[in-house]
């Protein structure tokens, strides 16, 4: 790594302190950006690392609410806005017990270099709380869900902070959110939030984009070898949005899907999941992804490990990040792993990236690889706008030709800098480009 890069990363450490994943996700970044500084050192001239690696704003807030015993909990809110030179804040709201400050930055600096890649115009943010929904009643949820938006409503809008869902938040929670803040602000503002119901303003293909684009993705990235998903055996972890529209897309095109998983263990089925019963297991009925095994003849479950226990020639971690480590992949890679595609947010940890490169295994990162998923979030905002309503084709061709674009401009930028099939470096580069180039133009701000 350059000096002037080492020098920044050592203040972003020291600076940031027991936030293990913002390290992670800055370093990796990092790592790709010295041959950019050296043929742009106006980038380094006007700190635009400096800038870029310290959040625009990051509130913190307390969220109280009354279980359904009558007792009172606390829990704590987060939303980083991290870039906004290419546009308004954007980027999705988790809920799940693991986080905290660290995980909402690496997700908002991730998202950043996301947003600049989709070519929409939209900047970089995360936010989210460390409330559990698992095992809390659907009373439980809105009611948390409504006293997080009671803050949270006065740091967003149109043009300022457009949240959407992540893990733990999807169409069922945008709804209680939405509704919170009409209520307080007595405005139909649409903009304000994505991954809305397709009644009252949502778009066609949101649901679906995330996991569909990962293997819009995959299927162009395996095409620079002349390969296809058609007959491969796929793997994916995760049982969620992401996951079951990754499986639904993957089955589409070809491929032959025998598991998946979620945080409790995971499901092998030979014959193929069904993808039926699976969203009846996980979508309606919101059980474990091990009921799954007890209603199909020839299933099985295994409690309590990893899904990359499962032969794949494609893998498609759909998870959360830290999922896929340096044993998994050298077990994938011995027994015939050819590509992967991240759906989640930087599920593979930087041995296991290291090792997939060196293996010569197609790697997409997944700033690149689901950028899908903010990028129709992008084009909800754009039929808010217009308050016009796409149909789905028009909007399934525009995710499919968005993909196209970034994966050819990761590919690209790769070549370019003398290192033709590395998306991870095609991606930082190009992602970073723009975005400083914006930050360049808009002054010391
Ligand atoms: P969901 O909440 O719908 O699903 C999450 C899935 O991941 C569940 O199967 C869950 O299992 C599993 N999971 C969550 N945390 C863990 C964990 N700590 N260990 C093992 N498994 C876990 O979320 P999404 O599908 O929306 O998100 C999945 C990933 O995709 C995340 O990394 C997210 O950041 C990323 N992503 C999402 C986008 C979107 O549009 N929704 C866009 C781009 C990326 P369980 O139910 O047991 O907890
Ligand atoms: O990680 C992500 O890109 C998301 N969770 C989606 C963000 C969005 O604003 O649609």
């Amino acid at each position: 790594m350059q000096v002037q890069l080492e020098r920044v990363l050592e203040q972003v450490l020291a600076r940031n302190p027991g936030e293990r994943e913002f390290h992670q996700a800055v370093t990796e970044v990092f790592e790709s950006l010295g041959p950019v500084l050296e043929r742009n050192p106006q980038y380094v001239d006007a700190a635009v690392l400096e800038r870029l690696c310290e959040p625009e704003r990051q509130i913190i807030f307390r969220v109280p609410w009354v279980d359904d015993a009558g007792q009172v909990r606390i829990n704590r809110g987060f939303r980083v806005e991290f870039n906004s030179a290419l546009g308004p804040f954007k980027g999705g709201l988790r809920f799940h017990p693991s986080v905290y400050l660290g995980i909402v930055k690496f997700l908002g600096f991730e998202q950043v270099f996301k947003n600049s890649l989709t070519g929409m115009p939209i900047g970089g943010a995360k936010g989210g709380s460390d409330f559990d929904p698992r095992g809390r009643s659907a009373g439980e949820v809105m009611r948390f869900c409504q006293s997080f938006m009671t803050e949270l409503y006065r740091h967003i809008g149109e043009y300022t902070d457009v949240p959407a869902g992540d893990i733990g938040v999807g169409g069922r929670e945008i709804g209680w959110l939405f509704g919170q803040y009409k209520r307080i602000t007595n405005r139909y503002e649409s903009g304000v939030i994505t991954g809305k119901g397709v009644t009252w303003g949502g778009s066609l293909v949101r649901t679906e984009a995330t996991g569909y684009g990962t293997v819009l993705f995959a299927e162009r990235m395996l095409a620079t070898r002349g390969l296809g998903l058609d007959g491969m055996r796929v793997v994916v972890s995760g049982s969620g949005n992401v996951a079951i529209h990754a499986i639904e897309k993957a089955q589409a095109l070809g491929g032959h899907v025998v598991a998946c998983s979620d945080s409790l263990g995971y499901v092998v089925d030979e014959a193929g999941i069904d993808l039926e019963v699976l969203r009846q297991v996980r979508d309606v009925e919101r059980l474990p992804v091990e009921q799954y095994a007890a209603r199909r003849s020839g299933a099985h479950y295994v409690p309590s490990a990893r899904v990359w226990q499962v032969d794949a020639q494609v893998a498609l971690p759909c998870a959360t990040q830290n999922e896929l480590d340096e044993t998994d992949v050298k077990r994938l890679v011995e027994s015939g792993l050819l590509a992967v595609a991240e759906g989640a947010n930087m599920p593979t940890t930087p041995e296991a990236v290291a090792l997939l490169q060196s293996a010569g295994v197609l790697y997409a990162p997944g700033k690149a690889a689901n950028a899908g998923g903010v990028a129709t979030s992008a084009l909800e905002m754009q039929q808010n706008a217009s308050r016009d309503a796409w149909s789905f084709e028009h909007t399934e061709e525009r995710l499919a030709g968005i993909m196209a674009r970034i994966h050819d401009s990761c590919a690209e930028t790769a070549e370019e800098y003398g290192d033709p099939g590395n998306y991870v470096l095609g991606a930082n580069i190009a992602g970073f480009t723009k975005v400083a180039d914006a930050m360049l133009a808009l002054g010391v701000v």
